[in-house]
This record gives C-alpha cells, sequence and structure tokens, in this order.
C-alpha cells in the first residue's frame, strides 16, 4: 500500500518563517496536487519547546548555524522555531491537511532535536511512525515537503532503513542548503536505494 508522507510545511520553514527554506511554499501546490491522488496522507510537525536544545538561543554565546557537541554527536544550532503553540508551528494555510491521517509531532523532547519523521537525532529514541505503517499495511512511502537536506533526508534514509520502499518526489522537496548539504542530500538518497520521481510521474 502507498502513502504520502508530507515532512514539515510548516510556516516557520516558510517565506518570512523563522527558519525560512528558500521559495519553501513553492512545494505546497504540487503537493496538494499529490494529495488528490493518494488514498492515504501522512504528516509531521516540527513541534519544540520553547526553551529547545537545538535553538542557538538555549546557549549563550553561540549563534544560529553555529555547531556544537551533545551526547548523540553534532548539533546545528537553529534560530528559535517550530516553537509549540505558535503560529509559526502551524501547518502553512495554504496547504490541503484535512485529508492526513495522522499526524507525528517531532522534537518535542528538550534535549534532543528530530530530523527524521521516524527516529529522533540520537537514532535510538522512536517516533512510532515505523511501527503505525506496518500495522496500516504500508510498504511504499511517497516523500515530500520541507527541508530536502535535513528532516526529509533523514526520513527518507531511516524509512530504508526500516524496510519501506522510499520515493522521493523531487519537485515537491526544497532545501536550506548549509555548505553544499542539498547535492550531499540527494547523493545520500539516491546512494541509499531511494528512487526519485516527479510528481508528474505519479
Ligand atoms: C528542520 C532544521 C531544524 C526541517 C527542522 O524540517 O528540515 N530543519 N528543524
Ligand atoms: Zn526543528
Amino acid at each position: 500500500m502507498n502513502a504520502l508522507l508530507i515532512i514539515d510545511v510548516q510556516n516557520d520553514f516558510c517565506p518570512g518563517g523563522a527558519l525560512a527554506v528558500p521559495d519553501g511554499d513553492q512545494v505546497i501546490p504540487v503537493i496538494n496536487r499529490m494529495v488528490e491522488s493518494f488514498g492515504h496522507v501522512i504528516q509531521t510537525q516540527d513541534w519544540h519547546p520553547k526553551d529547545h536544545s537545538s535553538f542557538a538561543s538555549s546557549h549563550e554565546g553561540k549563534n544560529p548555524y553555529d555547531t556544537i557537541q551533545v551526547d548523540y554527536g553534532e548539533q546545528i544550532l537553529w534560530p528559535d522555531h517550530c516553537v509549540q503553540g505558535t503560529n509559526g508551528a502551524e501547518f502553512h494555510s495554504k496547504l490541503e491537511t484535512n485529508k492526513s491521517e495522522v499526524i507525528i509531532r517531532k522534537g518535542f523532547r528538550k534535549k534532543i532535536d528530530s530530523y527524521s519523521a521516524f527516529f529522533e537525532n540520537d537514532k535510538k529514541t522512536k517516533t512510532g511512525l515505523s511501527g503505525y505503517l506496518k500495522e496500516r499495511g504500508v510498504s511504499d512511502l511517497y516523500v515530500c515537503g520541507l527541508a530536502t537536506d535535513f528532516c526529509v533526508k533523514w526520513s527518507v534514509l531511516d524509512g530504508i532503513k526500516e524496510g519501506f520502499t522510499i520515493h522521493v518526489l523531487e519537485d515537491a522537496v526544497k532545501g536550506i542548503d548549509i555548505e553544499g548539504s542539498v547535492e550531499k542530500a540527494w547523493k545520500e538518497m539516491k546512494s541509499a536505494g531511494a528512487n526519485i520521481i516527479l510528481s508528474s510521474q505519479i
């Protein structure tokens, strides 16, 4: 069974937001068309407490995009974004969300960031999505949303590890791009076995 997985199409990742992905909102009409074609739709929502450890503001003397070492390795520090209950954390108002059957929230533990829809960045803490999909009989995930080089990439890599067949909708994702991270993300997703397709191929 197929499902569409929409990653983090939230105000803070769209133009005008706190961690805006360049042209991030341009994925919305493409995704809305995909929603019409899919029988099952799943979304993720980045959902941080206001003093989250991934925020530069939580670390004295640090600036956004600095990196620090934490228990689970390197962590990029972000501008405050997707704070629980704020407008920035809401889905973009133009995104079609009515059909979504489940919304996975991630990044709500203060000490652990979470890019992937499946595991938090410690690579151990599960979101529960894998079990949900397996119980529902989903085998193939069509991934779209924001951002190509972080939450999309890690969801794709973990989805493959969890045994799903992963298709990435190339024209329905956009990246942040820090020092070539978008190009690197495409390489990693391809070499892990992701199937890269265009929305017109659906
Ligand atoms: C994301 C950075 C921090 C994403 C979330 O959705 O790609 N990136 N939090
Ligand atoms: Zn985040």
